[in-house]
């Protein structure tokens, strides 16, 4: 503020410009006015002045703005208005978390294991925030009935890009909720269950969900290796080592394990796996029961959270599920966390400070809203940010209906096939919008205390927890096979129906013809398969799981540009959507990607080794040896 009314004095007292004097209003008023003032639209600069004080000159960049989320999405408002009960209000908010990383202490200064994990006083306000909302509670509350979910992560998706990744033990503790309420709210877990969906702060428990081990976190039939030895009261002790545990400093947790007979020997694979619920909690001493906290991971992104390795030393737990069922009772967990992940990138994508940074920056001559090229830029952005969106809150909606006994059988096969497909695309979709929008910061983009950088890190992980892009592709031809390809009759099905309210749209019939062309090549696809090799479907089921988010979005973008409170951009944003290669799968399979030789052809062109005899290349490869 002094360094400007120093300038504005320099005006008074050089008299060089002829600009009015205007009185001091506010510091963005004054600030322009010095710029006027050091560089005239029409005169010379006036150099002197300009670094008279400060030696690095008196122009600074506009920083963005971060606007009110709720009001400046045109798209979530109008979802809202055309499917929310009147009643139903909730006022926009977020509020960026101000977190610094957790910290673990292993020891106290006396030698003993404390094992105790700081996090910063944001993190802890988050999770009160978390209860008083109902961020958990809405969906199992369910006064808005088959709404319930769309209104909880609309919220959510508010909330999330200024959670701090708060809403990852939200995503595990929604997913925990689930698992009891599908398996039944009784002892030992009726506590646990009103703990997470409550709304009053000091009762509210978060839950983990401890899935990943040392082989990984993908393959978790095989993976597993911690062991569950029966008590003598029917409880459990776990041993066994948990390489990735997300919020460790959760309340509880659900967690797979292999039950030893008295032998010590326990079932391999899938069929050896049972579902277990353990408390975590502290003995007299104030030590964790059963628990070492090995150490925190350090991660490229999400460092607002503690993620740990975990070395299960006889911690108490119960079994949950029938033994030997453990990854089909968890499964309702990774549902939830799935349409948590989607809701995130959506989120991720929506927070579009380049949308404000482009009102306010100036280049070239002109504001950067004021480029064409800049504007496509920015619009392409929009619709990935739409078409994710409607993904995420159509799965919402048929998860509402599937919880409140109105689902048909259709709705119950969407589910089952949207949640890995929309997880898989919105979290790959994600990276790259979140990348765009960083880039069209420029240099500032990449500047670490502008916290750009690290809203990439964090969108980086959403393609790879809750299942990466080609296990959830897989997960997509699981789910056809165990359903007899009944998911994609829905998903024909219901597609088709999503177009029927465009007819008296003309500006949406290319979008409506591309759709339909793709839906039938989709279709010849999928009859063809049966004729097909088992390779074939695994070589085209990326691209596969790709057509199907990408039809299915787009009969989304239809459907929502036909609604009689449609804008002309919802509009454009369906008919923008529709021009890409909306099946894939059928392109390249005339391509002929997924042939019988391909296998060896992709893995010739990654390992290729020539060395034709070339000196050169033979001294290199010695060398390397
Ligand atoms: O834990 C992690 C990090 C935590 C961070 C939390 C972040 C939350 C989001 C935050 C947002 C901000 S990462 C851990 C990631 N790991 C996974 O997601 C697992 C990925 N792997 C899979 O999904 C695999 O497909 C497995 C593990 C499910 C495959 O196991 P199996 O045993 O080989 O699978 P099966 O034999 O196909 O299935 C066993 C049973 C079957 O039921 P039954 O026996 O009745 O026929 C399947 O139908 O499980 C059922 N099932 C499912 N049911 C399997 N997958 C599903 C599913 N997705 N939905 C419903």
């Amino acid at each position: 503020m002094r360094f400007c009314t120093v300038l504005y004095r320099g005006v008074e007292s050089t008299a060089r410009h002829k600009a009015p004097l205007r009185p001091l209003q506010s510091l963005n008023h004054v600030r322009s006015a010095s710029v006027a003032l050091t560089k005239p639209d029409n005169g010379p600069a006036v150099d002197s002045l300009s670094f008279s004080k400060a030696k690095i000159g008196c122009f600074f960049q506009e920083r963005p703005v971060l606007k009110n989320p709720f009001l400046e999405d045109a798209l979530l408002r109008g979802y809202l208005k055309r499917y929310m009960p009147h009643e139903v209000r909730f006022d926009g908010w977020g509020r960026e978390c101000e977190v610094s990383p957790p910290q673990l202490v292993q020891y106290d200064s006396w030698g003993r294991r404390v094992d105790l994990i700081h996090t910063s006083a944001t993190w802890k306000q988050m999770k009160d925030l978390s209860a008083r909302e109902g961020l958990v509670s809405i969906g199992y509350e369910r006064h808005y009935g088959e709404w319930s979910r769309v209104y909880q992560m609309s919220k959510l998706f508010l909330f999330s890009p200024s959670s701090g990744l708060y809403t990852c033990p939200l995503a595990m503790t929604d997913g925990a909720a689930k698992v009891i309420e599908s398996l039944g709210i009784s002892w030992p877990v009726e506590e646990a269950f009103h703990r997470l969906t409550t709304r009053k702060p000091e009762y509210f428990w978060t839950s983990g969900q401890w899935m990943t081990e040392r082989q990984g976190g993908s393959d978790v039939a095989n993976g597993t290796e911690t062991v569950a030895v029966p008590q003598t009261d029917g409880s459990f002790k776990l041993n066994g080592y948990k390489w990735f545990t997300s919020a460790t400093d959760a309340d509880m947790t659900l967690t797979l394990a292999r039950v030893q007979d008295t032998t010590g020997a326990t079932i391999l694979g899938s069929r050896g796996l049972s579902l277990f619920y353990a408390e975590v909690s502290r003995d007299e001493s104030g030590q964790l029961k059963g628990i070492e906290v090995q150490k925190l991971k350090d991660k490229l992104g999400t460092r607002q959270m503690p993620t740990a390795e975990l070395l299960l030393d006889g911690l108490p737990a119960h079994m949950i599920s029938t033994e030997g069922r453990g990854v089909s009772s968890i499964a309702n967990m990774l549902t939830i966390t799935r349409i948590h992940n989607s809701l995130s990138a959506a989120g991720a994508m929506r927070r579009q400070l380049a949308r404000d940074y482009a009102t306010r920056r100036k280049a070239f001559g002109k504001l950067l809203k004021d480029h064409p090229l800049h504007m496509q830029t920015l619009a392409r952005m929009e619709v990935e940010t739409r078409g994710a969106f409607l993904l995420v809150m159509d799965v919402c909606r048929l998860l509402g209906r599937e919880e409140t006994g109105i689902a048909t059988e259709f709705d119950t096969h969407l589910l089952r096939l949207l949640t890995p497909v929309v997880k898989l695309y919105t979290g790959k979709q994600a990276v790259a919008v979140v990348s765009e929008g960083l880039e069209s910061f420029g240099g500032q983009g990449y500047i670490e205390d502008t916290g750009l950088p690290g809203l990439l890190r964090d969108a980086q992980v959403l393609s790879i927890w809750e299942g990466t892009t080609n296990v959830l592709s897989l997960d997509v031809l699981r789910c056809v096979a165990r359903s007899s390809g009944m998911v994609f009759h829905a998903y024909f099905i219901h597609t088709k129906s999503l177009l029927k309210n465009a007819s008296g749209v003309s500006a949406l019939t290319p979008a409506v013809k591309a759709i339909q062309c793709a839906l039938s090549k989709l279709e010849l696809l999928v009859q063809d398969t049966a004729t097909k090799e088992p390779s074939f479907l695994e070589l085209a089921a990326r691209d596969l799981a790709y057509s199907l988010a990408r039809i299915y979005a787009g009969a989304l973008l239809i459907d929502h540009a036909s609604w009689k409170g449609a804008s002309p951009a919802d509009v454009y944003a369906a008919s923008r959507w529709c021009e890409q290669d909306l099946c894939p799968v059928a392109t390249n399979h005339e391509r002929g990607c997924y042939n019988p030789g391909s296998s060896h052809d992709n893995a010739a062109l990654v390992y290729q080794l020539e060395f034709d005899n070339n000196p050169l290349f033979i001294y290199l490869f010695i060398y390397c040896l």
